[in-house]
Parts: structure tokens; sequence; C-alpha cells
């Protein structure tokens, strides 16, 4: 059995969605940050790093969004949600990498500045800082997503609901997302979409919130 350990509303919103998605059957399993289920000695088994997402399946253990969006494609869906040209196929993980490696550690900054700097003077600087940053990078996904339907061009894939994520997040710290044309154009072509609705209903997200 296919296993996703995720957290409502986390990054791992993303491989829920391109799981749903494949159509493929899975277990869900959501953990409370709250409750600070993700460091309990049960789930630091199967990820050591007490993060979320995390995919077990039958060869092991999986764990980052970006590999796991590989996975699902690859080997779930039929090749169906990443495109198998070798270019087009590297320019996907490419906007995979930039989401996990710059996107995501910017909102990290918002909440988790203790985790950038041990001095908590600084910690108001880096809050606003990373706001900024994430902002801009919601506006360039805004300008990458122009003419197009999904964010490789008319090909639906993994990397759609990863770009979701950050407009739930923009929408939950108050940014004006609604100001960002295609992004806002695009986030309701996802919502229309039966697989990501049920994802988002499962984890009561923001995004459909009025
Ligand atoms: N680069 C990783 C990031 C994983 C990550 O930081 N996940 C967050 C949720 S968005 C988490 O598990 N946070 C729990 C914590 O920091 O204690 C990925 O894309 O999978």
């Amino acid at each position: 059995m296919t296993t996703l350990y995720y957290a409502p509303g986390a990054c791992s919103t993303a491989s829920h969605i391109a799981l749903e998605e494949s159509g493929a059957a899975f277990e869900g399993k959501p953990l409370s940050f709250a409750r600070a289920e993700q460091r309990t000695p049960e789930y630091l088994k199967i990820n050591p790093r007490g993060r979320v997402p995390a995919l077990v399946v039958e060869d092991g253990t999986i764990v980052e969004n970006t590999a796991i969006l590989t996975y699902v494609a690859q080997a779930l869906s039929g090749g169906t949600l990443l495109p198998q040209q070798p270019a087009a196929m590297a320019r996907a993980i490419s906007l995979m990498a930039w989401f996990s490696n710059t996107v995501h550690p910017a909102f990290t900054h918002i909440g988790r500045p203790e985790r950038f700097a041990t001095d908590v003077a600084t910690h108001a600087n880096l809050k606003e800082t990373g706001r900024a940053n994430f902002h801009g990078f919601l506006q360039e996904i805004d300008g990458l997503l122009a003419g197009k339907s999904w964010m490789l061009g008319e090909q639906f894939s993994v990397v759609d609901g990863y770009a979701l994520v950050f407009y739930g997040w923009g929408k939950r710290i108050d940014l004006p997302v609604a100001d960002l044309k295609n992004y806002t154009a695009f986030k309701d072509r996802m919502l229309a979409r039966p697989a990501v609705r049920r994802v988002l209903e499962r984890e009561q997200s923001v995004l459909l919130a009025a």
C-alpha cells in the first residue's frame, strides 16, 4: 500500500494533489503540527527530519516534494503527470527545485525566523524580508503563468499542485493575491478539478474559504 504522511495546509498538499490526480490507491495519514505529531518517535522512524511529506511505497520511503512528485508522475500516473521529453522534464524539475529551495524557504522565514538567526532582535526583520521576498516570488509565478493554462503550458502536471500551495499561503498571510490575475485564474482552474477539490476539502483548505 502507498501511504502519504501529510499535514493539512502544509507543502505536503502538493504531493497529496499529485496522488489524488494520479488515480492510484493510497492511504493518507494526516499529522497535526499543533500537536507536534511530526516529532513523535513513531513519525521520526518514517522521516528522521520530522518533516512532511513522506511517501511510503513498497520500495521504501521517499521524502521531499520534488522527489515524491517525480515518483508519482513516473511510477503511478503512467507518465501522464510530467512531460517525458528530456528537456521538458528537466524544466519541470527545475521549477519544482526552485519552489523547494527558494520560494518555500522565503515563507519559512516569516513563520520560523528562529531557524535562521538565534538573535531574537533580528527576527522582525527576517519576517519582514521573508514576506517581501515571498510576495516577489508569487509575482514571478504570476508572470510565468502569463498566456498559459498550467505551469508547463497546456499540459497539467504535478508542478501545478505545488504552485497552488504558495497561492494558498499568500492568502493565509493576507498578501494581495487577488491582484495576481494569471495566478488567480490558475487557482480557479485548479479548484474546478475534482481531484484537487477532494484534497482541499479533506485538508479544509483556506483556498475554499470566501
Ligand atoms: N523541502 C521539503 C520541505 C519539507 C518541509 O519543510 N515541510 C514542512 C511543512 S511545509 C514541515 O514538515 N514542517 C514541520 C516542522 O518544521 O516542524 C519538501 O519540499 O518536502
